[in-house]
């Protein structure tokens, strides 16, 4: 497909993101004209508003397979995409990324599949993204690049490119070294993030991991957070704990029109007087059967009055070319099923599941709409859906029931917290969130969405940002 001139992109920046994915899905109008649109996602999510900031390029896949695209602009993000054929798309993405490095950084929830032709892939494929990046950075340039896909790009960009300032990003846990060293090629992922300055992670913990790793593995010398390399350089390995646009999403649940949506949605499922809400992608970490078991049995015992409580559960489509979101999908609608079929009154499901994509509005009227918030990941790096609900809270009011297993239990500690595996304690934080006074509620809503407020998307760009700039020989 050929851009026009006019959308076509200046050569090069001083700021660059590399990800994976472009944060744009493409539209194509019945007439044949294309256009771009804004993609659903964590970390799409989480990075727009910084990128529009410092008005910089990114660098990422487009989403179609076996196709080259020239850069273009796109509602003022200059967008460099990188091509990937299908058989790429299969070894490198779903392959090395989702079946390999996924389960293994999320406790082997899943088995990673270890097969040599989807690691030569991946460093195929970051090889390219690494040469893309090296060409529309200026020089001296800021490089971020994000998350697990990508983790050989910071030493090829480096190699490459020893002028720039390369900062690297994962959006996952970094699992126990314990786990790590499953990996057959676990020094290879360890040198190329070691290419970076600074290598951030979510929680502290996952930093360390990587600094015993790096210590035991590579025989770097470490002090605290600062790694000194055989080749005289200093990397710092430090967290970084992703946040929300706060005040965006606080905003948008006080409008009117998401007031009267969320009233809606209450009305629609014939006003319970209590509802509960998971929002999850469709992924085996989110601990979505374990859930809706524990709501489920609820009902069954009796603790729960199907008449009286609902259940709304948004599940995203998500990786549906992999084999485990498969089975898991087929999992869910059998377990809904039963789960409906077995205790459900005419009129009154207990669980209304959405297998959907919506907007954002609907979102914050469905956070709006819920007393109680259900995120029971078994292992998550943050976890956003958790400050999401916690910014559209005005009132201090409804409970968030979190688990101890995502990222965000650390800085959220006035939820309700849970062990996900558990599905008799999860039943009892249910209920103890469910019946907790307004006052306590309140007195926990207050301090998490201060929380919230105060350490903000911004707040969590610049505090990395500013780590990156203070790094390196370049200072
Ligand atoms: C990864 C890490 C980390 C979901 N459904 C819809 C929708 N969403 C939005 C949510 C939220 C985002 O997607 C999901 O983010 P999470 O953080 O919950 O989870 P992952 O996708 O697994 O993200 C995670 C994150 O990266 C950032 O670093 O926190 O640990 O796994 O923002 O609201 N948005 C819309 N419609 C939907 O149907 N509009």
């Amino acid at each position: 497909m050929s851009t026009p001139d006019s959308a076509k992109s200046k050569a090069t920046a001083s700021f660059v993101v590399v990800a994976n994915r472009l944060p744009v899905d493409r539209i194509e109008h019945p007439d044949g004209s294309v256009d771009w649109r804004t993609s659903p996602g964590g970390l799409v999510t989480a990075f727009e508003p910084v990128m529009r900031r410092h008005d910089g390029a990114w660098v990422g896949w487009h989403g179609a397979p076996d196709e080259e695209l020239e850069p273009f602009d796109n509602d003022g993000l200059q967008l460099v995409p990188v091509p990937l054929a299908a058989q790429e798309i299969e070894d490198y993405y779903e392959g090395f990324s989702n079946g390999t490095l996924w389960p293994l950084y999320h406790d082997v929830i899943a088995t990673p599949g270890f097969h040599r032709e989807w690691w030569e892939a991946y460093v195929l494929v970051n090889q390219r993204f690494a040469d893309r990046t090296a060409a529309v950075a200026e020089q001296g340039a800021v490089v971020w690049v994000q998350d697990y896909q990508l983790q050989l790009v910071p030493a090829m960009l480096r190699k490459l490119r020893p002028d720039l300032r390369i900062g690297f990003f994962l959006h996952i846990p970094f699992p126990p070294t314990e786990l790590f060293q499953q990996l057959p090629w676990r020094d290879q992922i360890l040198e190329g993030l070691l290419g970076a300055d600074l290598v951030g992670f979510q929680v502290s913990g996952g930093a360390q991991n990587f600094l015993r790793l790096v210590r035991a593995r590579l025989r770097q010398e470490t002090h605290r957070d600062e790694i000194r390399t055989s080749d005289g350089r200093t990397v710092l390995a430090r967290s970084y704990p992703i946040a929300i646009d706060a005040k965006e999403l606080n905003d948008l649940a006080a409008s009117e029109p998401v007031a009267t949506r969320a009233a809606e949605i209450r009305h629609d499922l014939g006003d319970p007087d209590v509802l509960f809400l998971g929002v999850d992608r469709l992924d085996y970490t989110k601990g979505l059967l374990a859930r809706l078991e524990a709501f489920g049995e609820l009902i069954e015992d009796g603790t729960l009055d199907v008449e009286k409580v609902a259940f709304v559960q948004v599940a995203t489509p998500s990786r549906e070319r992999v084999e485990e979101y498969r089975q898991l999908r087929d999992e869910m609608d059998r377990l809904v099923g039963r789960i409906n079929g077995d205790i459900g009154r005419i009129g009154r499901p207990p669980i209304t599941y959405l297998h959907a994509s919506y907007p954002r509005d609907e979102m914050a009227a469905l956070y709006r709409a819920a007393d109680v918030m259900v995120v029971t990941p078994l292992r998550d790096g943050m976890n956003l859906v958790a400050k999401e609900y916690v910014a559209c809270r005005q009132a201090d009011d409804g409970a968030l029931v979190l688990s101890e297993f995502a990222g965000a239990a650390r800085e959220l500690r006035q939820a309700y917290l849970v062990n996900p595996y558990d599905v008799n304690g999860m039943k009892d934080k249910l209920i103890e969130a469910m019946n907790d006074s307004a006052r306590n509620k309140a007195r926990r809503m207050k301090v998490m969405r201060r929380q919230v407020a105060e350490h903000d998307i911004d707040h969590w760009a610049s505090a990395f940002l500013d780590d990156l700039g203070r790094t390196g020989p370049h200072a």
